[in-house]
């Protein structure tokens, strides 16, 4: 496809390739690169029909499936990245502990963490050892993504938001027993996030080696703290894993509800800050000065193109064509989400003329 007006420079058209990897380091670009978080997923009707066959334990340890899975949204849509079919909680599963997905609920871990002794208990295995399918899967992926020019993300759950899963067992509205656990058992604490630091900072470079041009962390839930106890018991283990990551490989951090402290959340590290809708994208660019990825609300792709239009139009009004943004939504896309919604959404980010706004 054609996209229209150069963005920012008189440039020939890039690869999304080129595009996604000059923002993660603000170069400029001839378009505003787009992927969308959870884009293979529940809104892709091929998804669904394959969800139906297998469970998702078998799409997660079948490399074939994980990557044709991986590859269904770039089928539909002309997205500039793509990320590996997997999920944040696998690991824990390596780690030792019960780990199902529940359809219609959702990841249940059986017999979460409640004594300093399973924290002692918890194993810390090689991800080549325990994430193999997803490490082949990559593999797979690469192979049909080198032709297409689009890089691929690979990801892990930063420590906060696994060790609440850990705990909890499951998903919570207060995380009261990890605040608990937390507030309680801090020596407990630093030792169950040292064991969480140590797998993802192996599986994300083991991921590295296999294939992915860049990783995300997600730190989905960690806006359920205040910024006294996000500096106090998280920003050391997050600020531990970014750091140990390969050299020359961008980092997304991201996060939700962390608006009054994205500066903290981006001093912990990373390349590019991922933030929800709940900041307005140029006010939390001033408080990271750093690349940004976001903003939009996942809900705005619900309603009707008329109401779709200005809130998109708004996110790109606030970047203003300053250099080191990646469109995405603030969190990931809903299953009822409009597949004609998805195409129009990136067809504007690409033709969006920053010099016309
Ligand atoms: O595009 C993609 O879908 C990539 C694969 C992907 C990713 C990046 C999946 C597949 N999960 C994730 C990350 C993930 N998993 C996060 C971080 C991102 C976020 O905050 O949305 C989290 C918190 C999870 C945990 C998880 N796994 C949930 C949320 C539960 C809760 O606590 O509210 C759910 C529902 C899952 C299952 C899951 N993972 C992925 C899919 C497509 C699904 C749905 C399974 C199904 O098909 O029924």
């Amino acid at each position: 496809m054609s996209y229209g007006k150069p963005n920012f420079l008189d440039l020939s058209v890039m690869t999304g390739y080129e595009r996604f990897m000059k923002a993660c380091r603000a170069e400029p670009v001839d378009a505003t690169p787009i992927w969308i978080m959870r884009q293979a997923g529940r809104y892709l009707s091929e998804y669904v029909q394959l969800r139906n066959r297998m469970t998702m334990e078998e799409a997660l340890n079948t490399p074939e499936v994980a990557a044709e899975i991986t590859l269904m949204p770039l089928e539909r849509f002309d997205l500039d990245a793509a990320i590996i079919f997997s999920d944040i909680l696998p690991p824990l599963a390596g780690m030792g502990l019960d780990l199902s997905f529940v359809p219609d609920i959702g990841p249940t871990i059986g017999s979460p963490i409640r004594s300093t002794k399973a924290v002692d208990l918890l194993g810390v295995p090689p991800a080549n050892e325990v994430m193999g399918a997803t490490l082949e899967a990559i593999h797979l992926v690469q192979q049909q993504l080198k032709s297409r020019h689009i890089p691929l993300i690979g990801f892990a759950g930063a420590p906060f938001t696994l060790a609440s899963y850990a705990i909890e067992g499951g998903a919570t509205r207060t995380f009261a027993l990890t605040k608990e656990f937390m507030y309680l058992e801090p020596a407990a604490w630093d030792r169950l996030m040292i064991k969480l630091c140590g797998v993802t900072i192996d599986y994300l470079n083991a991921q590295v080696h296999a294939g992915v041009d860049c990783v995300q962390l997600f730190d989905s839930w960690v806006g359920a703290l205040s910024r006294y106890d996000y500096e106090r018991y998280v920003q050391p283990y997050s600020r531990r894993v970014i750091t140990a990551i390969e050299p020359n490989i961008p980092v997304i951090h991201f996060s939700t509800n962390t608006g009054a402290y994205l500066d903290s959340i981006a001093q912990a590290g990373g390349h590019v800050i991922a933030m929800d809708w709940r900041i307005p994208i140029d006010q939390g660019r001033r408080l990271v000065n750093k690349p940004v990825m976001g903003n939009l609300d996942p809900c705005t792709l619900l309603g009707p193109w008329r109401e779709l239009l200005p809130h998109a139009t708004e996110v790109m009004q606030k970047i203003g064509g300053n250099p080191g943004h990646i469109f995405n939504l603030g969190h990931g896309i809903l299953p009822t989400t409009p597949i004609e919604n998805v195409e129009r959404l990136i067809e504007f980010i690409h033709n969006y003329d920053h010099a016309k706004s």
